[in-house]
């Protein structure tokens, strides 16, 4: 009897529902910029964030005098405190804090996870810890990209592939679904370079077009971090 787990990946919010109820551990993947922002966040001593997939949700906290964080197209939505680049939390302002984030694909591909089992926070900066985390959890994993505006992206898919290779190569887990194998395949053919592979793709040139080659650059080095964040009653914090 086969008594491996499955991990798969679903490339956008949008295909979530054809997995949704068949996974009870979901990695949710924004590698330009808001996990990979999360995971700095944590690294440089933040104590929790409050994801929000709304700027009216995100508004509602700054009222109540939250430091809220609101992105929207790759820039700060004005009015909120800052957007979505990882070296906004390496600030010893930031230590101890709990804040509130909202961006326009990362936290809501959190939102409409959060009623899964277990949600925690992928991205290369992480992607070592992370993989030694998982490979320990015995549970069917789903790694959910948040993508462009429901439309595939290749980063988040490339750190997909990753952890499916990683998990598969383990003995512990199998992939079964097209989406997960064509994954892995471009994470075997991308990690030699995967700046250079990831070039001309659309999310980064969007970012390179706002001026954040330096934000492109932290979010594609991997293993940056030991930190896994999870979320724990609509909060995340370090596990
Ligand atoms: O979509 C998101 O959640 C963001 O990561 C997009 S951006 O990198 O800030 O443009």
């Amino acid at each position: 009897m086969d008594t491996r787990k499955n991990v798969e990946v679903c490339y956008t919010p949008g295909e979530y529902e054809y997995f949704k109820g068949e996974y009870d551990l979901i990695v949710v993947i924004d590698v330009l910029r808001a996990t990979s922002a999360i995971c700095a966040a944590f690294e440089n001593g933040i104590r929790s964030i409050i994801p929000v997939a709304t700027i009216e949700e995100a508004q509602d906290y700054k009222d109540r005098g939250f430091l809220v964080g609101a992105e929207r197209k790759g820039q700060i939505v004005e009015g909120f405190d800052f957007g979505n680049s990882p070296y906004s939390y390496m600030n010893e302002d930031f230590i101890g804090k709990d804040v509130v984030l909202s961006t326009t694909n990362g936290t809501k591909a959190l939102s409409i996870a959060s009623d899964a089992e277990t949600v925690v926070v992928g991205s290369l900066l992480n992607l070592d810890a992370l993989c030694e985390w998982l490979e320990n959890q015995d549970k069917n994993i789903l790694c959910l990209c948040s993508g462009w505006q429901d439309k595939f992206n290749l980063e988040d898919t490339i750190c997909a592939g990753a952890i499916c290779d990683y998990l598969i190569n383990t003995g512990k887990y199998t992939s079964n679904e097209d989406s997960s194998i064509a994954a892995k395949y471009l994470y075997l053919s991308a990690w030699v370079n995967p700046l250079g592979y990831l070039k001309s793709s659309s999310h980064r040139r969007r970012l390179k077009n706002l001026d954040l080659n330096e934000d492109i650059k932290y979010c594609l080095t991997p293993n940056q971090t030991r930190v896994v964040p999870i979320l724990r009653d609509g909060k995340l914090v370090k596990i």
